[in-house]
């Protein structure tokens, strides 16, 4: 998968891409992800890529020609499966989008900063506009390091189990049980006797029931999905 990310804050981005898990996608050659500056593409002689805007009001809007030329330019390398705007009012994240957007090739990511972007991007260049959540962040640079990091962790070949994003909290609508390492007993803290059964077919019972037991306690809003 190769994600291409457009944004006039990219040291925001740099950390959260260059560790750990994406260290590793990018490593393996299974996630490419580049990075784009609109300021790069300003024409005025100062570079400005925000402006005031149209009616009055409080805060600055990104302005539309930096950024529509910067998309231009990428469009015209390649098809993109989506092009994603990261916004507070955009449909919120799931874990079945992240799904099916890791099976795409080409993705754009645009991140927009102060007010947001002019609406006309918006209008004619996105196809898909993605919030984390209910909450105001002061961009959408952390929002994309969210987006980038669910999508790498799903990619084939990236986590160490294969198997494992399969168990992970939110792919049945179920919250994930709870997991226990040594020692078997903390000062009298102890884990659960099931789990030292070597009883196969009856652990994954029990997982199953706490797996079942959390959601209902915790986020019964997904047993109704
Ligand atoms: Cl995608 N962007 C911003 N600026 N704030 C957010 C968000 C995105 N998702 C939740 N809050």
């Amino acid at each position: 998968m190769r994600i291409d990310i457009i944004t006039a804050v990219p040291e925001l981005l740099e950390s959260p891409l260059n560790h750990s898990i994406m260290q590793r996608a990018k490593d393996k050659g299974l996630l490419e992800v580049h990075l784009h500056n609109p300021r790069n593409f300003a024409k005025s002689k100062s570079r400005q890529i925000d402006d005031y805007q149209f009616g009055g009001g409080a805060g600055m809007v990104m302005l539309i020609q930096p950024l529509a030329d910067c998309i231009e330019h990428l469009k015209a390398e390649r098809a993109y499966d989506e092009i994603i705007y990261m916004t507070p009012d955009g449909h919120r994240l799931n874990q079945q989008t992240c799904n099916r957007l890791s099976l795409y090739k080409n993705l754009l990511i645009i991140c927009g900063h102060y007010k947001g972007i002019d609406e006309r991007i918006r209008e004619h260049y996105v196809t898909l506009e993605i919030s984390i959540g209910d909450y105001v962040l002061s961009g959408g640079e952390l929002a994309a390091a969210v987006l980038v990091d669910s999508l790498g962790r799903l990619l084939p070949g990236v986590l160490n189990d294969e198997t494992s994003a399969l168990f992970d909290s939110f792919q049945d609508n179920l919250l994930a049980p709870p997991v226990y390492t040594r020692p078997a007993d903390y000062g009298g803290w102890k884990v659960p006797e099931i789990l030292l059964s070597g009883h196969q077919r009856k652990i994954e019972e029990w997982r199953a029931e706490q797996a079942y037991q959390r959601t209902k306690e915790r986020r019964p809003d997904l047993l109704e999905e």
